[in-house]
């Protein structure tokens, strides 16, 4: 049967309710906003069709949601209104069109100030300071009347009790956004998943659930931030004439604003700092989903003035959604090189983030269960970044009748060995060591890879089939390869055979680090290869030495060296060594080092390497590191001596400077090799 538009309108309206419900009062969305952005777009668009269809109490007709009455309630003075949004190029470039007609701009239009500021996922607030003191904290509510949240406002360290200077109004409202940094919401949901309280599903939801805390002293433990983005009533003082200048203005006196704002020329101008921005979002220290554009003088500001519900001279321009909705067909075990079983969502095909996603991890077993996906269910799935797509939570009520909890298996899905897991550990793995084809397949993927034997050419295909052909059961039947064989694998022509049999034979000739990292030794990263080949000198020596001699070594623990005697107390590990070193596999020994290297100006320091350094590679870099007594890590943490930062720097700079970790260019870095 046909709906009829009154009737789909109605639905839209009934879904909106619910969902704003669900967002604004009850800090718990059900549906990412792609898909809330969506039922709006369609409602807006029919009701701008049959305007005769709107109705005052229809959901485009007001900013946000009713507050729920367990605080007070501030009636703002002025409206705290809310921004149109931008999907595309195209509708930027409408926007823009519109203002230059409107103000008649003609030939200038291309001149045109907007100042751009990244859209902070979190929650809108206003502030207001009395004599520079701050009396008020509101949230936007319906954008006429907000919550009163002053008590927890007040205890965000980086929104200030009182203004500095003295040159403020008697009277300043200040709004922004309160938002929960990247890093503070993954430490928070990290502590609250383990003490097995409630998570955060992202970080806006955490920021607006910690300000409407009923008691401030929960909201003070959560990591809150605020940026302010606009003035609302300012009375006995006056401010700069365009919003750039405002928001310098309201940085003298105190309040935080966001530090990648900029003032840009025209669409163009727009649309590259769209570009730049996006091409920084997943290591930008806040979650965006957009970036706004506002004209930056504030008289052409007032020419323009407002629609009903937005300002005519700012606009959203959103980036692609992070988050999108799909159903699970089915939930399987990957089982990993030290046999950790790794639960993954297949899923319907859905569009995040950019790329098409058809599979999302579940990370472990511990956290299938606590987010309890089953089959059939509808699922939201995050995608940021090159971060692997995981499944963020399940749409109950959307869960079809009889979908079955999901179970860790007994056996092993691929090898049907035991599944074991011990108590202390969130992982189960499978026993079935170099027996099961999925943990040979991926320690033989690990063996060829580039830091350790590094076998070029043999990729995950010419490996899978190797061992599925039975011909290749351990590292040692590597070296034994013949041309012939190869050349009956599937993408295996005449040079590939040629490359892939030249580069197993410079393997042959490696080194002591290299060899103990490729043979995969549970927590036996790069940098425990190192220290342990430099400490023993020799291989011997080292698979010979007992936990307590092990535990001499610089960074060995009690934990890695039990787990460096099972290897080699194990009888089929100790084989494949003997087997390698027959087929030819060697690496020049040297006299043990017992004791640590000569102190040199990095002798007991963390350094860490972050974007790409133009004299010399990563490894390279690693190794000078090493030479000069340090340690290379991977994550920055207060124990960080120094992050060394090339071109294209990821999110590791910006820990740095917010952990206050000192940062080294490479001119610093070079200066500090040659004090070596
Ligand atoms: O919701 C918003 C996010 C960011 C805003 C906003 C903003 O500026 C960076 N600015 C205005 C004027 C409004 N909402 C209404």
């Amino acid at each position: 049967m046909a709906v009829t538009v009154e009737e789909r309108i109605g639905k839209l309206r009934e879904q909106i309710r619910y969902h704003n419900h669900r967002y604004h009062v009850l800090d718990d969305p059900e549906v990412p906003d792609a898909e809330y952005d969506r039922l709006v777009r369609e409602l807006r668009a029919l009701e701008d069709e049959h305007p005769s269809l709107v109705t005052p109490d229809s959901p485009t007709q007001r900013v946000g949601d009713t507050p729920v009455s367990a605080f007070g309630t501030v009636e703002h003075r002025l409206p705290m209104l809310s921004l149109d949004n931008a999907f595309g190029e195209e509708e930027l470039r409408d926007f823009h069109r519109r203002i230059v007609e409107r103000l008649d701009l003609g030939e200038s239009a291309a001149d045109l100030e907007y100042a751009a500021e990244p859209k902070l996922d979190g929650a809108a607030v206003s502030v207001m300071y009395e004599s520079g003191r701050l009396v008020r904290a509101a949230t936007r509510g319906d954008g006429t009347t907000g919550e009163d949240i002053t008590h927890n406002v007040r205890t965000i360290d980086s929104v200030p009790l009182t203004l500095r200077g003295a040159a403020y109004p008697d009277l300043l409202e200040v709004r922004g956004e309160v938002f929960m940094p990247k890093e503070g919401f993954e430490t928070y949901n990290r502590r609250a998943a383990e003490a097995g309280e409630k998570t955060f599903v992202n970080p806006r939801n955490a920021a607006a659930g910690s300000l409407r805390q009923l008691d401030p002293r929960l909201t003070a433990a959560r990591p809150l931030d605020m940026y302010v983005y606009s003035v609302g009533v300012v009375e006995g003082g006056e401010l700069p004439d365009t919003h750039s200048d405002t928001l310098l203005r309201l940085a003298e006196w105190g309040l935080k604003t966001c530090p990648d704002s900029d003032v840009v020329a025209g669409v163009e101008g727009c649309l590259g700092y769209y570009g730049r921005i996006g091409a920084r979002r997943s290591t930008l220290p806040y979650e965006i989903d957009g970036v706004v554009y506002k004209v930056n003088s504030l008289r052409l500001q007032r020419d323009l003035g407002f629609v009903s519900r937005a300002p005519r001279w700012a606009i959203a321009h959103k980036y692609p959604a992070q988050e999108e909705m799909t159903v699970v067909k089915g939930v399987e075990f990957q089982v990993g090189r030290t046999g950790a079983l790794t639960p993954v969502a297949r899923l319907d095909p859905v569009f995040v983030g950019g790329v098409t996603v058809s599979n999302a991890t579940l990370h472990n077993i511990d956290e299938l269960h606590r987010k309890d996906v089953r089959r059939g269910d509808t699922v939201i799935i995050r995608r940021a970044g090159d971060v692997i797509p995981e499944v963020v939570s399940v749409v109950k009520s959307r869960r079809p009748r009889g979908a079955r909890a999901v179970q860790l298996p007994v056996r092993c899905p691929v090898c049907d060995s035991r599944v074991v897991r011990e108590e202390d550990e969130a992982v189960a793995r499978c026993t079935g060591g170099l027996f099961c084809s999925a943990q040979r397949i991926e320690s033989l993927k690990h063996f060829v890879s580039r830091k350790a034997m590094d076998i070029d050419g043999l990729g995950a295909k010419v490996i899978e089939q190797l061992v599925t052909l039975d011909r290749v059961k351990t590292p040692a039947d590597l070296f034994s390869l013949t041309g012939e064989e190869l050349l009956e694998l599937e993408r295996m022509g005449e040079k590939s055979v040629e490359n892939l049999l030249a580069a197993v034979e410079k393997a042959r000739s490696t080194t002591l680090p290299r060899f103990l990292y490729a043979l995969g030794i549970r927590d036996v990263g790069e940098a425990t290869a190192q220290s342990l080949a430099r400490h023993f000198g020799g291989f011997d020596a080292l698979a010979n030495a007992t936990e307590e001699a092990l535990q001499a070594v610089p960074d060995v623990g009690p934990v890695v060296a039990r787990r460096i005697v099972e290897f080699f107390a194990e009888p089929h590990n100790t084989a494949v060594i003997v087997e390698l070193r027959a087929r030819g596999v060697e690496w020049p020994e040297t006299e043990p080092a017992a004791t640590p290297p000569e102190a040199g100006p990095l002798t007991g320091m963390t350094v860490v390497l972050t974007g790409t350094l133009s004299s010399m590679t990563r490894d390279e870099a690693k190794q000078k590191i090493i030479d000069m007594g340090g340690k290379v890590t991977g994550s920055v943490s207060k124990r960080t001596k120094y992050v060394v930062h090339g071109d294209k720097a990821g999110s590791k700079l910006s820990k740095a400077e917010e952990l206050g970790v000192e940062t080294l260019d490479e001119a610093a870095f070079l200066d500090l090799l040659s004090r070596s």
